[in-house]
């Protein structure tokens, strides 16, 4: 039987050839699985696939396709989320993870003073959020592995230098790496973006160094990409543009955070929950205490548009900064 193959698996494969990376190839191959048409004529080719996904999940790794010892596998830790920086040289990057965290970053004016990531924690509200320093990427140069560092994000926020000349260039070349790693959709408006889904990361973008340059610059540039990307205007010497940054990658991030509550107790209001927006009463429970979850019957929930203590089913999607008290049978 002929194997009849899809667009969609064939542009798999392709992803699979330019797959570099342990990372890539497990995603590449996950994707040719999902798409292959599954009848007896590719039952080959499906067991072809797992057999070698089997063998690359089980090649030694830490976490999502890094391997130990490997400089851009960066430990998440207990945070709500990591933002790993994208930029040429001298755009940047290093004074907004200096001016923002407690990272010993490399800040210097000449190219290329960053060689390794640093990682840095910030605070939105009470909410820890890690930023992550990277050495630049040029058109024709980028650190072996450092790809992965951007796949493994939760957000990635591209650096462009306002003050320069070349601000246009910065952003296309940033797109350029993006695109070509399929860590944004392709430019092609028809391209069936189901197929990247699981690939592709959410970005941000930063104009930096806005001290020194000149009102309406900013907004020259944002009029060219206003459909494209999502672009905010910072610098490192401004705080109140650095407490915007920091809001926005809150809401790039989209998430939520939830405190625990235990029944005739005052809830903790120390270290809340961090949960993806959309997360429902059960998704807290899980985490809360992944072997009682399925006991849950129902919660109590304080927030803003509720009655105090307004009883709520499992499947109530949750809202940033609700009090939740769970109720196990
Ligand atoms: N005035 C001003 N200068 C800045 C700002 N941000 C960075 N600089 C300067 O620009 C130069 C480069 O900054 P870095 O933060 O080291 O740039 P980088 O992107 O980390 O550079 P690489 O590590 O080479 O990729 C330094 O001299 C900084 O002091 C800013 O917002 N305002
Ligand atoms: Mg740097």
């Amino acid at each position: 039987m002929p194997a009849n193959l899809t667009p969609e698996y064939k542009k798999a494969e392709e992803l699979l050839r330019q797959a570099k990376t342990i990372a890539e190839k497990i995603s590449a191959l996950e994707l040719m699985l999902q798409t292959i048409p599954k009848h007896k004529g590719t039952d080959h080719m499906q067991a072809d696939i797992k057999r070698r996904l089997s063998k690359l999940r089980s090649t030694p790794q830490t976490r999502a396709g890094a391997r130990q010892g490997d400089i851009f596998y960066i430990p998440k830790g207990p945070v709500g989320g990591q933002v790993v920086l994208l930029g040429m040289p001298n755009s940047g990057k290093s004074s907004i993870v200096g001016a923002l965290t407690n990272a010993n970053v490399q800040v210097a004016d000449f190219p290329f003073s960053t060689t390794v990531p640093v990682p840095g924690v910030m605070k939105y509200e009470d909410i820890p959020i890690q930023l992550v320093d990277m050495p630049p990427i040029t058109r024709d140069h980028v650190a072996p592995g450092q790809t992965n560092a951007y796949r493994q994000s939760d957000l990635i926020l591209g650096v462009v230098d306002l003050s320069a000349t070349d601000v246009t260039d910065q952003v296309e070349i940033c797109l350029d790496f993006l695109r070509q790693r399929t860590l944004i959709p392709p430019e092609d408006t028809q391209a069936d973006e189901t197929i990247y889904r699981h690939m592709v990361r959410p970005c941000l973008w930063a104009a930096t160094k806005a001290d020194l340059t000149n009102e309406g610059d900013f907004e020259v540039l944002h009029e060219i990409y206003r459909d494209k990307i999502n672009m905010t205007c910072t610098s490192a010497k401004n705080q109140d543009r650095l407490k915007d940054l920091i809001r926005r990658i809150f809401r790039e991030l989209r998430i939520l955070r939830i405190y625990s509550k235990i029944p005739g107790k005052p809830p903790d209001m120390g270290e809340p929950f961090i949960l993806p927006i959309g997360a429902t009463v059960l998704d807290l429970a899980l985490k809360v205490h992944r072997e009682l979850a399925e006991k849950l019957r129902f919660a109590r929930a304080w927030g803003q548009d509720k009655y105090p203590g307004q009883q709520v089913p499992r499947d109530y999607i949750l809202r940033d900064k609700d009090i939740i008290e769970l109720h196990f049978a």
